[in-house]
């Protein structure tokens, strides 16, 4: 299915807050920041200030100079914090897949969401309608099928917009605009690319993912997936998953090591496919062992580099299995494994090797798979010995712990 992700970011936020408490300000050149014939620089210009060539970051003695008829307001964070509160609460009425990304900025998930209100755009108009209703603040949105187009679009939209970008439209929508509106591009990124002689979006697109990370290294192939409208980092709530495990009790207490390392391998597949399901790399891998008489241990490895692949995973598990092994002789009650410290990292293909890029093809091949036949539709060579033991359905081995047919 199509994802449809909404970008909202409230207009000239910090300005907008002062102009709910005092509507005189309303359609004026208002600058929060600081007076005039003080150092700093811009916090946030009213649309009619950026007339006046006024923008954040701005020196104030510039601002003042460029436009001397400002109201220039020193603010107070408390008030934008409570409001910004109060924002984030209205769209989590909307959708629990939210992603606050600063005080006036979050990304939400829509998916599915045709069918409660209409139209993802309708859906937009509301969430525009109730802002403005309880806070007095213009909010503008951006709908796309990726984060970053969802950005690009709000961006566009400026200010109380709305526009939303149909799915396969992304790369018509991006072509014409200037480079520097695609979202991590800075001033030197667009300085480079300028004098390689691109300054579309359009043109960055085309140019050769080769060339681009020559130029770039790593942040290349990040360009030109963007360039071409293809992100498929997820709507991240910030409560979302930070562990994901898999264990197992076994019928009668075992020391049989083939019987173990079969289980880890089946369970530490099980959340390889978890995890990549979520679209996230680990940093920790952690094996847990209840002994015979329940005493339980758990033992942790940091990986050098995040991963996300089945190998990895075991390999690591084993690791800690054989050194658990030496060092307690009882038989084994339970057996799990799981990965922590989880990222979502956009994407670095080039920083793996060639076998570690292999083994990610190959993890993906099996999850399209088992995603269409059945997870025991693909099994390696370690976990068929599970077959003897354990009754299979569509989801995997029945192995004790409920949850595990997940
Ligand atoms: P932005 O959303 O970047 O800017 P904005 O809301 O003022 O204007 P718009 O979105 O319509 O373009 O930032 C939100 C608030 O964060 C802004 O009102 C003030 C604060 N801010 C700073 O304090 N310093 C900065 O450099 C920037 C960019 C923002
Ligand atoms: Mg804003």
């Amino acid at each position: 299915m199509t994802r449809r992700i909404m970008h909202i970011d409230l207009d000239a936020f910090f300005v907008s807050v002062e102009q709910v408490q005092n509507p005189k300000l309303k359609g004026k050149p208002v600058v929060v920041g600081g007076r005039p014939d003080r150092r700093g620089v811009v916090a946030a210009a009213s649309y009619e200030a950026r007339r006046f060539g006024l923008h954040a970051g701005m020196p104030l003695i510039t601002a003042s100079r460029l436009c001397p008829q400002a109201t220039f307001i020193e603010g107070s964070f408390a008030k934008y914090r409570d409001a910004s509160q109060k924002f984030m609460a209205i769209l989590a009425d909307f959708s629990p897949y939210l992603e606050p990304i600063s005080l006036d900025e979050a990304y939400l998930d829509a998916t599915g969401f045709e069918s409660i209100y209409g139209s993802i755009h309708q859906m937009a108009v509301n969430v525009k309608q109730r802002i403005k209703d309880e806070l007095g603040l213009c909010a503008s949105v951006g709908i796309a099928s990726s984060k970053v187009v969802a950005k690009v679009a709000c961006e566009q939209s400026k200010p109380d917009g709305l526009l939303e970008v149909a799915a396969g439209d992304e790369r018509s929508f991006l072509a014409p605009l200037p480079v520097a509106e695609l979202p991590g591009i800075g001033k030197k990124t667009e300085r480079v690319l300028k004098g390689l002689g691109i300054t579309t979006i359009g043109e960055l697109a085309i140019t050769p993912l080769e060339a681009l990370k020559s130029h770039f290294g790593v942040s290349g192939e990040l360009l030109y997936r963007f360039a071409n409208g293809i992100d498929d980092r997820k709507v991240e709530s910030p409560g979302a998953a930070k562990s994901i495990s898999r264990e197992t009790t076994f019928g009668k207490d075992t020391k049989d090591r083939a019987l173990l390392k079969a289980t880890l391998r089946y369970l530490g597949e099980r959340v390889g496919a978890s995890l990549r399901q979520q679209g996230k790399q680990a940093r920790c891998v952690t094996l847990k062992l209840r002994y015979a008489d329940f005493k339980t241990i758990t033992c942790r490895h940091t990986l050098p580099q995040t991963s996300d692949t089945d190998q990895t995973i075991f390999d690591t598990g084993l690791q800690l299995l054989k050194k658990a092994l030496s060092q307690e002789k009882q038989p084994i009650r339970l057996i799990g494994i799981g990965v922590s410290n989880l990222t979502s990292p956009s994407r670095q293909l080039d920083m793996l090797d060639t076998s570690s890029r292999r083994q990610e093809q190959l993890n993906r091949t099996i999850d399209r798979i088992r995603q269409r036949y059945g997870f025991t539709a693909i099994q390696t060579g370690r976990t068929l010995l599970l077959k003897d033991i354990f009754p299979t359905d569509k989801n995997g081995y029945t192995l004790q712990t409920p949850s595990l047919s997940r």
